[in-house]
């Protein structure tokens, strides 16, 4: 047995290490939601946990991008989060695909899982919309596969972003369930979301009631992590307000949800609160306010985005790292797996 003695006694609390896991997918370019929402708590967290960051590319093929896109994609993200802070000597950075025991293990967890928990689940709803019978299977099982990757590596903590928040529950009920199944109390941990702080739920700069996405048709609709100053000035004045100035209060942006976004994207990019944005520019108006956020989200990523750029043109030294990464995750998982294999009582080869 391996991994600080998963079984305990029946009630026990989980004992092994506290481990942080996240991935994102390499199908658009990531953008100031993942960014803010995902990444920069990446970074953060690195201070506290060991960490382990995923480029789930399993998931970027169950809405079928182009073949020979997809690995130069999986770098853009790797360079992202390099680029951002998280640092490949302290974290492991790899490939979800070139860890194959993330599949075996999501196979596991269908058999764990029920249909109506998958139901449920208003992504899939989302993502499907009127053709839910014409998305593929692996749609449908996207966050099976997403508990597969977290507990894979027995990971405690979680980063994401507020819309994770339901898949997250799933992955605690599906390490409940196959603990209680197996009679092995407190195998899995149960993986805690950590959604908190500003940034969690960032929304379309065209619609407050839709967040901000990769797969949105509009690239007005979102920052990329990648977009220049001008860009970022154009799409910030082109976002959706109304005629009112700004209020002098929080209370003062209820009912106006583009603004209360702007605000809110304001105060997390200078890393201030809303109360603070709103003392400088309550009753002023977007003429005034636009200019400011824009200049603040130029400030924030472009350097980031120079840096990408720098990663992206030394695909070796990129490769490298996502080896030695994929290398670091199999050290992990695999013990893992071998027990998990045990525990269900498949055929040892
Ligand atoms: N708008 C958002 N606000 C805050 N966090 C967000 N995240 C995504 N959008 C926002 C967080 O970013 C992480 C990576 O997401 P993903 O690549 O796994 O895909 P997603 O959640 O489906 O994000 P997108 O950008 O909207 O992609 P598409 O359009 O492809 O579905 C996650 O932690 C997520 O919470």
């Amino acid at each position: 047995m391996t991994d600080a003695a998963p079984f305990e006694a029946k009630g026990a609390e989980y004992q092994g290490p506290q481990r942080v896991f996240s991935g994102m997918q390499p199908t658009n370019g990531l953008h100031l939601g993942n960014y803010l929402g995902a990444l920069q708590k990446f970074v953060a967290l690195q201070e506290t946990y060991e960490c382990i960051y995923c480029i789930v590319d399993l998931h970027a093929i169950t809405t079928g991008p182009d073949p020979k896109e997809l690995a130069n994609r999986c770098r853009e993200v790797a360079a992202a989060y390099v680029a951002a802070g998280v640092d490949p000597k302290r974290s492991t950075i790899f490939i979800q695909s070139a860890v194959r025991e993330h599949s075996e293990l999501a196979w596991i967890f269908n058999c764990v899982a029920r249909m109506g928990w998958l139901e449920r689940m208003t992504q899939f709803k989302d993502k499907s919309g009127k053709h839910a019978e014409r998305s593929s299977v692996g749609l449908f099982d996207y966050p099976v596969l997403q508990a597969a990757d977290i507990l894979l590596y027995k990971a405690t903590h979680v980063p994401v972003g507020e819309d994770q928040k339901q898949h997250l529950e799933l992955s605690r009920d599906i390490a409940q369930k196959f603990n209680t199944d197996h009679d092995a109390p407190n195998f899995f941990p149960l993986p805690e979301p950590l959604i908190q702080g500003p940034g969690a739920r960032i929304m379309s700069l065209r619609d407050g009631a839709k967040k901000m996405s990769k797969s949105d048709p509009s690239d007005m609709t979102r920052i990329n992590m990648t977009d220049d100053a001008d860009t970022i000035l154009q799409k910030i004045k082109k976002a959706t307000t109304d005629p009112n100035p700004l209020p002098d209060s929080k209370e003062g942006l209820a009912g106006r949800a583009e603004v209360e976004n702007l605000v809110g994207i304001f105060a997390a990019v200078t890393e201030r609160s809303v109360e603070q944005v709103l003392t400088e520019f309550g009753g002023k108006g977007f003429g005034a306010f636009k200019p400011a956020l824009a200049e603040a989200l130029a400030a924030k990523l472009s350097p980031i985005a120079a840096e990408m750029r720098r990663l992206t043109a030394d695909t070796a030294a990129l490769d490298a790292i996502l080896k030695d990464g994929a290398e670091k995750a199999r050290a992990v998982a695999q013990p893992i797996m071998a027990d998990v294999r045990d525990v269900v009582g498949l055929w040892r080869a």
